[in-house]
């Protein structure tokens, strides 16, 4: 006779510790939240996972850094003859062509390319993307990412690309996240409805759900920040830095963007990258690097401005515009502007 696994004899398949459930993977999550997308049509769903097929190649990639170095330094040439591609190089290729294959993307936004690129007009999304961000850790083997931003174009498929398709508002953004290449390798992102994180588990090459609805704490003891620049800050900016000092809050950075966000957003606290005497209107880019991570807090309950105002409602004027970015917990933020 056949049994039910329900049978109250049988231990549930659900509680059996010889099988402990391995999670939702990224593939399913997708699938199972598509009708939450405001176009449900499920190309921002394919989309999402050419995204996180290229980077578990360049997760690959990374994890060998070290490997390649030892066989030849970049501008050397490999065993078959092509010239080796500094990994930044590398990460934009795969990228790229893994949004090209999709046939989802009309244009593509890239730290890499001073213009952007053009793919397929039939497409209905734009990306901008820094493929691989914090590039300048790779040789110390310290954590880097990815940060991508997708917007839908705003001209009807079909027709040549507008640059009002591509210079939006982060406000316009149908969803944004990153990938970080730590001790283990995350994807985090977001559709505007609630912050999910996947672990990628190697042995499985799958990405699991491991850090459901994610929230950042409100508050947070941990002030991320170049201090050696401190003497190029504005006034205001280097008193808050006292502040912090004198609250005897943790300073921790590691200058890799996504990394440094990505332990705030756990813990709590505030990432500042102000104006410099080197670069007056801030160093990271807004279509690239902070629209996305900025997405990503405020659906975390953080918040993002550039010590002003919302930076998801600063108006894009070009591809790679810089502006001054405090990112984190929501009274971390308002205090460090509170000083002006
Ligand atoms: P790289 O990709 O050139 O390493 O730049 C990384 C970055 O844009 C961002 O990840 C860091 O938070 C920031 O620069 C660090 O800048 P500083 O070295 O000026 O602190």
């Amino acid at each position: 006779m056949q049994r039910s696994i329900n049978n109250t004899n049988t231990p549930s398949i659900e509680s059996s510790r010889i099988a402990l459930s391995i999670g939702t993977a990224l593939d399913r999550f997708i699938k199972n939240n598509q009708a939450q997308f405001q176009y449900a049509s499920g190309e921002l769903s394919q989309l999402l996972r050419d995204i996180a097929l290229a980077s578990k190649v360049v997760n690959r990639e990374v994890n060998k850094a070290g490997l390649i170095d030892m066989m030849g330094a970049v501008g050397s040439q490999n065993t078959t003859g092509e010239d080796q591609q500094k990994l930044d190089v590398l990460a934009n290729i795969r990228f790229t062509r893994a949004l090209a294959k999709g046939g989802e993307v009309c244009a593509l936004v890239s730290e890499e390319s001073e213009f952007f690129v053009d793919l397929n007009n039939e497409g209905q999304y734009v990306i901008a993307i820094d493929p691989l961000d914090g590039s300048s850790n790779i040789d110390v083997n310290v954590s880097i990412g990815t940060i991508f931003s997708i917007y839908r174009r705003k001209s009807p498929a079909g027709t040549p690309i507008q640059e009002s398709d591509i210079l939006q508002k982060g406000s316009a953004q149908v969803a944004a996240g990153y990938v970080l290449y730590g001790a283990s390798t995350m994807l985090v992102y977001t559709t505007g409805t609630g912050v999910n994180g996947f672990t990628y588990e190697p042995s499985l090459g799958e990405y699991f759900l491991s850090h459901p609805n994610m929230k950042m704490p409100e508050d947070g003891k941990i002030y991320s920040i170049n201090e050696g620049l401190a003497n190029s800050f504005p006034q205001p900016v280097r008193d808050y830095i006292q502040y912090c000092k004198d609250k005897t809050y943790t300073a921790r950075y590691i200058g890799s963007l996504v990394a440094d966000f990505h332990r705030n957003l756990l813990k709590g606290g505030v990432y500042v990258y102000p104006a410099t005497a080197k670069f007056p209107n801030g160093k990271l880019r807004l279509m690239y690097e902070c629209n996305a991570l900025a997405f990503v807090a405020e659906q975390a309950g953080g918040k993002a401005t550039d010590g002003k105002g919302r930076i998801l409602d600063i108006q894009l004027n070009e591809l790679h515009q810089r502006t001054a970015f405090y990112v984190g917990s929501k009274n971390m933020v308002e205090k460090a502007e509170s000083f002006g």
